[in-house]
């Protein structure tokens, strides 16, 4: 029974990736809670249970894309790569979920259909797709960030007589490339994963059709031996604290200040080790990137440099190097041999700017210039991110708000986590928090921790609801679109600012701040007894 008379638990959370599952663990285990997960999937995992892509692979390193708060967990999982690929980031969610005890409070082939908060009681209801309702003092929302698929509206998508599907929808069957005309649609991070591991599975032929190419730098995987354990082992906690403390959730030294007053010359001889190294290093050689255009352009040019050595055919690699766009404006992806697998011959590439897609036919695209055959097409075509996961789910606040009408104009959320005129309602991972611009479980581990600690406070008070204010709300918002104008990011369309998805507000949507800056806010809004946030012991003195 829960902490509030007559709910069925006090805590419902919504995913079993890795946030829900810690978020669990931190409920259950440390306060003692009655906690109920609520999963689509039949098995936990999360994004690493959806993605099963050919090539699918963490770009943050094994070490760090893990949690920190369980010694048993961390010594006794070793990685085997310095990138994981998918199915071992399943494997370890598994098995951290076996440790912890977690799947029995875990209702898995579920999916939340409406939430809703009653004012009367002062509780939330959480209705599923088999019929059920169930009531709960909190909700908590662990839903991810890229987990609602985009497949762009295509004329005659259906119509297609071969296998298909969107990437984070990859079915559980290995798929045989072996002869088949396949293509890929999309060149972000996932289609720039998914395409070489394709081109080498002997396909007749691969297309690539390419909207805006990408900056890639090389992630430089390679298998971890027992020396590399060693020295993880040995100074592990030293790590994670690092990248805790950090901006982007890595423990990498950043670099020079600046490289608006270096020459090329220079830059290259700052940039070419971190190139070397491969990862996210490459992205923190210089501090100012995302804030300084001279900056910005050198690395981009360096980078637009790297790609023309690497692809052989000079007008190919013209339309492969970016040129409208700063780097890491959009997110930046990692790669192996990707530019090197447009030096196959049985590679092509469609710049669909100048060649644009008029429909999918029966068997295969119709472009502006002739039909294209295909056996295959994989949509690597995105996310409705941040936001599209929650607008699903029919979430409604006080006074019958509905998230979907609150968030109208863009998303506003206080520190990412809570939503006025959603009493008691936490959004892991939400918009307005991090997230996407960190390595995820350092993120992750911030946001349950931080909720998991406001619910004891809650609880050991006898305070029934937490609100953020109107006003703390609105100030949060402001300044989310003040340092996201501060930055490049605002230079370009991206997922980052709600650009990919038609009909969607054009706003920067994740917290820009850095992860070190954004986590000491939130601990001191809980410091300073919850400033922002109205708390109230029991909803009848609201006198609503
Ligand atoms: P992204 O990064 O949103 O990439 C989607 C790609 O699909 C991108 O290249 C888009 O081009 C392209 N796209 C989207 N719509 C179209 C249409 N209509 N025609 C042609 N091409 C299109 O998604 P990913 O799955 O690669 O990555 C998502 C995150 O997952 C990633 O950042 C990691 O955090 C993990 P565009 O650039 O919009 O011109």
């Amino acid at each position: 029974v829960g902490a509030t008379a007559g709910t069925d638990y006090d805590a419902i959370i919504v995913g079993a990736g890795f946030s829900g599952l810690y978020e669990l663990h931190r409920l259950r285990d440390e306060l003692g809670l009655s906690v109920k997960v609520i999963e689509k999937a039949d098995d936990v995992g999360g994004t690493w249970y959806w993605n099963r892509y050919p090539g699918a692979r963490c770009d943050s390193e094994s070490h760090i894309y893990c949690y920190s708060f369980n010694e048993d967990i961390l010594q006794n999982w070793e990685w085997s790569e310095r990138y994981p690929e998918q199915p071992e980031v399943l494997e370890y969610l598994r098995f951290a979920a076996d440790e912890l005890d977690l799947r029995r409070n875990i209702e898995f082939e579920t999916e939340v259909t409406s939430a809703a908060f009653d004012e009367d009681s002062g509780t939330w209801r959480i209705s599923t797709d088999d019929g059920e309702t169930v009531s709960s003092q909190f909700f908590v929302t662990a839903v991810g960030c890229l987990s609602e698929p985009y497949i762009p509206d295509f004329e005659g998508i259906e119509s297609f007589e071969g296998f298909w599907t969107h990437t984070g929808k990859w079915p559980h069957e290995p798929v045989d490339f072996e002869g088949k005309r396949v293509a890929v649609i999309g060149t972000g991070a996932t289609g720039i994963q998914v395409i070489p591991e394709v081109a080498k599975s002997d396909p007749e032929h691969l297309t690539v059709f390419q909207r805006t190419p990408n900056y890639a730098v090389p992630a430089r995987n390679r298998p971890l031996d027992d020396d590399d354990w060693e020295l993880i082992q040995s100074n592990y906690d030293e790590i994670l604290q690092r990248a805790h403390d950090s901006g982007f959730g890595f423990p990498f030294e950043v670099g020079q200040e600046t490289a608006a007053d270096m020459t090329m010359e220079e830059v290259e001889e700052a940039l070419e080790p971190r190139w070397q190294e491969g990862g996210f290093r490459f992205l923190l050689a210089f501090e100012d990137l995302l804030v300084n255009e001279e900056t910005n352009e050198k690395v981009s040019e360096f980078l637009r440099g790297k790609i023309r050595e690497t692809v052989d055919d000079p007008e190919l690699a013209e339309k492969l190097a970016p040129k409208d766009h700063y780097y890491a404006t959009k997110r930046p992806p990692l790669h192996t041999d990707y530019y090197e697998t447009y030096n196959r011959d049985n590679v092509s590439l469609v710049d669909v700017t100048e060649n644009p897609i008029e429909r999918i036919t029966p068997d295969g695209v119709q472009t502006a210039d002739g039909h294209h055959d295909f056996d295959m097409i994989i949509y690597a075509t995105g996310f409705d991110a941040m936001t599209g996961t929650l607008l699903q789910m029919d979430i409604e606040g006080r006074d019958g708000l509905t998230l979907e009408e609150k968030w109208e104009d863009g998303p506003q959320t206080y520190l990412g986590l809570t939503l006025h005129g959603f009493p008691n309602m936490f959004t892991i991972t939400g918009p307005q928090s991090p997230s996407v611009l960190s390595n995820m479980p350092v993120s992750i581990e911030h946001h349950v921790e931080w909720v998991s600690d406001t619910i004891e406070h809650l609880v050991d008070n006898d305070i029934q609801l937490i609100e953020p204010t109107k006003a703390a709300e609105e100030a949060w918002t402001t300044h989310n679109r003040q340092v996201a104008e501060s930055t490049l990011y605002t230079t370009v369309d991206s997922w980052y600012m709600n650009e990919n998805i038609p009909d969607k507000p054009t706003v920067f949507t994740p917290y820009p701040g850095g992860v070190d800056l954004y986590h000491d806010t939130i601990l001191e809004v809980a410091e300073k007894g919850y400033e922002g946030f109205e708390l109230t012991e029991s909803v009848q003195q609201l006198g609503r």
